[in-house]
């Protein structure tokens, strides 16, 4: 039987490469993103086979309790909608970006997460693939509230995964670093492209198809195999040394 994935954030950069990466591999995809007309653009694409859209924010908390009506019980969740806004010291940042980042790639995920689990759980399969960060596991200057977000996500998945051992349910934090090719760096640079540009200057960033084919590579062992987290970077990025301020 075709397998049912949900997949948010899916209208642009890793969300799009999974859906396409997923859809290849004869996956159906329920595709949430933002944008109407780049939900139509994926349809056609797909020859409005194996796809079903739905034009949404992940901040909507009501638009998400809506989509249980809608897509049933998903054999897989992608929960990749998210992004960072601002790369300021804390005492620069904007509440308002703050806001927004614990809004969608917290709230968002936790609430899309509530909503399917007790019926995956029921029915004693499927599994939530989180779209997290190294910056989830490496501090660095101007991640504050991203990197927070992203910490929270690797603690919810390995949490989910210690009360679901058992379920059928598996949960995975896939932890990509530097990603080029993506909306990432306009959204944290609020659409400053040439910002955007320097910041994979002179090196290979990983691409979405990096990304999602360690989705779909997680997605595909068998049912007895849970890989708990996956972390990755471009041979380029590598860890900086430890802050030290000198007075
Ligand atoms: C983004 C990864 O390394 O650009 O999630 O902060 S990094």
């Amino acid at each position: 039987m075709t397998q049912k994935v949900v997949i948010t954030g899916a209208t642009a950069g890793i969300g799009l490469a999974t859906a396409r990466t997923l859809h290849a591999a004869g996956w159906e995809i329920i595709a949430i993103g933002r944008r109407d007309d780049r939900l139509r653009d994926l349809a056609d694409e797909f020859g409005g086979e194996r796809i079903h859209t739905v034009a949404m924010d992940v901040r909507d908390g009501q638009a998400i309790g809506r989509l249980r009506a809608i897509v049933g019980v998903p054999d897989a969740i992608v929960n990749n909608a998210g992004g960072a806004r601002g790369l300021e010291r804390a005492d620069a940042a904007q509440l308002d970006d703050w806001l927004w980042m614990i809004e969608t790639n917290v709230i968002g995920l936790v609430r899309l997460t509530h909503l399917f689990l007790p019926d995956m759980v029921a029915r004693g399969s499927g599994t939530i693939v989180n779209v997290g960060s190294v910056a989830g596991e490496f501090p660095y200057p101007g991640g504050n509230v991203y990197g927070a977000t992203k910490a929270f996500v690797r603690q919810f998945t390995l949490n989910l995964r210690a009360d679901l051992a058992g379920t059928g349910v598996r949960v995975t934090d896939v932890e990509p670093g530097m990603v080029g090719g993506t909306e990432f760096s306009l959204t944290r640079f609020g659409g400053d492209e040439s910002r955007a540009a320097e910041v994979y200057e002179g090196m290979t960033p990983l691409g979405p198809d990096d990304v999602a084919e360690v989705i779909a590579f997680v997605l595909s062992r068998p049912a007895h195999v849970n890989i708990n987290t996956v972390a990755f970077m471009p041979t380029d990025q590598g860890f900086g040394p430890f802050k030290v301020a000198r007075h």
